[in-house]
């Protein structure tokens, strides 16, 4: 081996630099050569002679590994001298420090100079057709050379709030390339959402379009950017670009952003921009997402650690190889978006595609017309589209030549046997391996996927299967107990840090701490549950928090009953997630009224959906809305969701004890209300 096994905690790195040049030299046998071959990273570590073997050493030798792969992987100005220095009990995360790189230049300049003919961006716009960008390093200056000159620094936060296009990738980028932190915002999220964000961001800066446009419909953007910054008083300065040919109503903070392109003297020069020399662990970017409070948690990913996992995974879970198109239909609100539309692809060299529609507009043949066309080769999409698709049935998938396509990935939420199937015979032809991908905005990456693994390792449908390099996953009990054998479920930890994983929540460490460090000391806890088989695979049973997943998007249930709580007529609420058929799950609200009011349940029902779609995005607003007279609670005054997600689900057999209840009527009630509701509907 050439680093020392007995080298634990930290080593540095430059000292190795030859030794790994000689270790190349002395790599002899054929199993060596073939796991060389796989991983030529793998030449260097003594008595790997396969897969098998270079994933255990990545996980009981995690420093050499991931020394080795961000030596060989990433372009640095300077050498790290520290592999990692993590304690998990107090939520200390630190990798590759010393070293210095810039994340633009690993995306984009390297891969200029080595490979130029390589288109690095495929827009799919959601007017059918497409358009390729090739001047994404250019583009990239131009953003950040504007933004510098409009004061932004190294270190500030710029909030992005742009659908899926070209320049909003180069605008991550260009933040990337001056040294600032990113924070994207879905396109989806209302105003009130937006202006959130932004001001626990600390933003001065955004960046919009005038409008957006979506399935065909134009979607206001600068305008929601408009009423957001009103309640935001740190914002100085609003970047608009053009998406669509309308103008909008600019005011003083406004700055029209085509002009970077306009002024042409300005081009020769603005193509260049110094990329800022950053350390390992300074800030890439922020990403909100739900947790089980009321309030979003700004996820902290840091330059080094994140891009290398984005690109490893990238590199092993789809088995990418050079030259191939990278089709990941994720939004770039997403951390799916963040990881392998961008900078998973872009630090491998890869073509990636970034899809600006629905799967179902103008119809729902869509993405393969795509995979036709742009000639795809690995295809990443949600459970939730799939299953939508299969409904419109195979004619739309066998209309199109998907014979480029060499694996399917899926994302976001457990994908069903029959969806995972459907997707593997019709979509796949039944010969490209479907990776179900099991990561969270906190993991950075995947974690757990059937890839990469022998090439004829058996794939069981609906199963993430599998860790990924330098992942140590346990299961542990309600008593904290770590369970060891095989068949058996308990809550998803992971026993090891790797570089990928979110480093704080953004001025908050304290809830990142308490969230993901002290419910089980020394793991990281990902909040869901999940059951490994008799043969040690992986299989995710859902969040063990109040944490919903519709259509792939995290909402925490809290945040649903904030905003319903608001309306005026309403004394209390309870959300829960149920089984929904295309959505995975759907949100079904339980309202109990103030005393005296009198409305019209249907008004106050539509009332209600209105101010969820406005206060936080469309694809939060309740299902179902069920008025009760009380919600059933426990003596201490906790509502009983359990007890609610039963009589939802119509398993009154699974209702379990309640004499914890204050009073059991409570649930009769519930009961009840829920027939006269579901009558309703059939009528
Ligand atoms: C990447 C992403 C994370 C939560 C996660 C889990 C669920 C994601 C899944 C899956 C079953 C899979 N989830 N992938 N559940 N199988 N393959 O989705 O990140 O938006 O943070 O959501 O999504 O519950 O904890 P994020």
């Amino acid at each position: 081996m050439w680093l020392p096994c007995g080298c634990t905690s930290k080593y540095v790195a430059s000292s190795f630099a030859r030794r790994i040049l000689a270790s190349h030299l002395h790599v002899s046998g054929r199993s060596r050569c073939n796991v060389a071959a796989f991983m030529p990273e793998a030449a260097g570590f003594e008595g790997v002679s396969g897969r098998a073997a270079l994933r255990e050493l990545s996980v009981s030798n995690s420093e050499s590994f991931w020394a080795a792969v961000a030596r060989h992987r990433l372009s640095w100005s300077i050498p790290f001298h520290t592999v990692q220095d993590c304690d998990l009990s107090r939520g200390k995360i630190k990798w590759f420090e010393g070293g210095k790189l810039n994340v633009s230049v690993n995306c984009l300049d390297r891969h200029v100079h080595t490979c130029p003919e390589r288109v690095a961006l495929i827009w799919e716009r959601d007017e059918r057709g497409w358009c390729c960008t090739d001047e994404l390093l250019e583009m990239t200056c131009r953003v950040g050379n504007l933004l510098r000159r409009h004061g932004v620094k190294r270190g500030d936060c710029v909030t992005i709030y742009m659908p899926t296009c070209p320049l909003a990738v180069a605008s991550m980028l260009a933040c990337a390339r001056i040294g600032a932190a990113h924070n994207v915002v879905f396109a989806g999220f209302s105003a009130d959402a937006l202006a959130e964000r932004i001001r626990d961001a600390q933003s001065s800066t955004v960046i919009t379009v005038n409008q957006g446009v979506r399935g065909g419909k134009v979607i206001e953007l600068k305008k929601t950017v408009d009423t957001a910054v009103e309640s935001c008083p740190t914002v100085k300065q609003v970047f608009v670009a053009m998406r669509t040919d309308n103008p909008v109503t600019m005011t003083a903070r406004d700055i029209a952003m085509e002009e970077v392109r306009e002024q042409k003297e300005m081009l020769k020069e603005d193509v260049v921009c110094e990329p800022a020399v950053m350390n390992s662990e300074d800030v890439l970017f922020l990403l909100y997402t739900s947790g089980s409070t009321g309030k979003p948690k700004g996820l902290v990913h840091t330059q080094a650690g994140y891009l290398l996992y984005a690109a490893l995974t990238h590199r092993y879970v789809f088995s990418y190889h050079d030259g191939d198109v990278f089709g990941c239909v994720a939004d770039i609100g997403w951390i799916t978006g963040h990881s392998y539309v961008v900078y998973g692809p872009l630090a491998n060299g890869a073509t990636t595609v970034l899809f600006e529609s629905t799967p179902i507009y103008p119809d729902p043949g869509r993405y393969w017309d795509m995979v036709e066309r742009l000639k795809i080769n690995q295809f990443y999409g949600a459970p939730t589209a799939i299953r939508l698709l299969l409904k419109y049935g195979d004619q739309w998938v066998n209309k199109y030549d998907r014979s480029t396509l060499k694996t399917l990935g899926s994302v976001g939420e457990p994908i069903n046997t029959e969806a995972w199937e459907w997707y593997h015979r019709v979509v796949g032809d039944g010969r490209c391996p479907v990776v179900d991908t099991w990561w969270q905005t906190e993991t950075g990456g995947i974690c757990i996927a059937p890839r990469p693994s022998d090439p004829d390792a058996e794939i069981v449908p609906g199963m993430a299967m599998r860790p990924f390099f330098g992942i140590k996953p346990v299961l542990i009990d309600t008593e904290g107990e770590l369970l060891t054998s095989n068949n058996t479920s308990g809550a998803l930890c992971m026993a090891q840090p790797w570089p990928g994983m979110a480093r704080t929540i953004h001025n908050n460490h304290q809830r990142f701490i308490e969230t993901y460090f002290q419910p089980y000391p020394g793991y990281f806890f990902t909040g869901d549950g999940a059951y490994r088989s008799e043969e040690g695979y992986y299989q995710i049973t859902g969040r063990l928090d109040d944490v919903i997943n519709v259509s792939g998007h995290r909402i925490g249930t809290a945040e649903i009953e904030d905003v319903v709580n608001q309306c005026p007529a309403v004394a209390e609420s309870a959300v829960i997630g149920y089984t929904h058929s295309i959505k995975g799950q759907g949100v079904y609200a339980f309202v109990v009224l103030k005393k005296g009011i009198d409305v019209k349940e249907a008004d106050l029902s539509r009332q209600l959906n209105g101010m969820v779609s406005e206060k936080i995005a469309k694809y939060a607003s309740p299902d179902f809305i069920q008025f009760a007279q009380r919600l059933p609670k426990t003596r201490s005054g906790k509502i009983m969701r359990r007890v609610l997600r039963k009589v939802v689900e119509s398993d009154l057999e699974g209702l379990g004890d309640l004499s914890t209840l204050d009073d059991p009527a409570a649930v009769q009630e519930i009961i009840q209300g829920r027939r006269c509701h579901v009558m309703a509907q059939k009528r």
